[in-house]
């Protein structure tokens, strides 16, 4: 069987747009509750050039409170079951029944914020479907992490870190080339713990893996530029994080991120 590597289905840069059917994600929490208007924002994000559209039904914002399986289930299944077969979608889940049914309404590629260390069934689930998977580093957990978040040596420790997970999921059966890395911004670092992860973006680089990076509208953004809207330095951090040598940018503002990453690349 020939399988299509991560780098094949998602050329340098591609673009991840986010859909978050919550009601409290940190920046579009509640807006696409309702399935249709989800489903819509998913295919108007295609539209716009992205390369895949993450779905999540749990908000994993510092301080959220964790979703029992069966309310992401509610919250994701109806969005996916309007995008099936036409919107190439990735589900954003720990869980793995949500992972299951995701996956068989044609999802390609599960995002686990835990890297596989939330629910010891989803590896199983990710390996059967030959589905793509993103591993992300996360210190501690969403309720506590951003408490006091702490390092020696922030690049090297992510990227040992994610080392041993992307083994993990090789040695359950999941293809290496299937797999991407993420370094998690904002999941238990400060400010210049992420400056510095994309900084050094090179030391995961050096894993071999394409890289996802999640910069979009997050809170080190806004410390930086005091702005509320933050499309301007998401599509900074996006197209230095490209610069960097990331593969996939996982942005809320499609179009913008599109083109600022088509004019990034056409510098070569
Ligand atoms: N960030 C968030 C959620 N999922 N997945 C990956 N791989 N990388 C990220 O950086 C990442 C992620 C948080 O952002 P958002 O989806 O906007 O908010 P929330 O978790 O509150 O739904």
């Amino acid at each position: 069987m020939t399988i299509t590597s991560i780098e094949q289905r998602f050329p340098r840069p591609s673009v991840m747009g986010v859909v978050n059917v919550t009601p409290d994600s940190f920046s579009d929490g509640g807006v696409h509750l309702d399935p249709d208007v989800a489903a819509a924002a998913a295919r108007r994000m295609v539209d716009e050039g992205a390369a895949i559209v993450d779905i999540g039904g749990e908000s994993t914002r510092p301080r959220a409170e964790p979703v029992s399986a069966e309310e992401e289930l509610a919250r994701t299944v109806p969005v996916l079951e309007r995008l099936a077969g036409d919107v190439p979608v990735s589900i954003d889940t720990a869980k793995s029944v949500v992972a299951r049914r995701a996956l068989e309404l044609g999802a390609e590629l599960v995002n686990d914020v835990t890297a596989l260390r939330g629910d010891p069934e989803l590896a199983g689930v990710v390996a059967d479907a030959g589905a793509y998977l993103c591993l992300m580093h996360m210190q501690g957990e969403p309720r506590t992490m951003q408490q006091r978040p702490r390092y020696d040596d922030v690049a090297g420790e992510v990227a040992a870190f994610l080392e041993e997970r992307l083994a993990f999921a090789v040695a359950q059966g999941i293809a290496e080339e299937r797999i991407c890395l993420d370094p998690g911004i904002g999941f238990g670092k400060s400010m210049e713990h992420n400056l510095e992860l994309v900084r050094r973006l090179d030391v995961l680089l050096a894993l071999g893996r394409p890289v996802l990076i999640g910069f979009s509208r997050k809170s080190t953004l806004a410390r930086l530029t005091g702005a509320t809207d933050l499309v301007s330095a998401s599509v900074a951090a996006a197209v230095t994080a490209y610069e960097r040598g990331a593969s996939i940018l996982r942005v809320h503002d499609v179009r913008e991120h599109v083109e600022a990453l088509t004019v990034a690349r056409a510098f070569g």
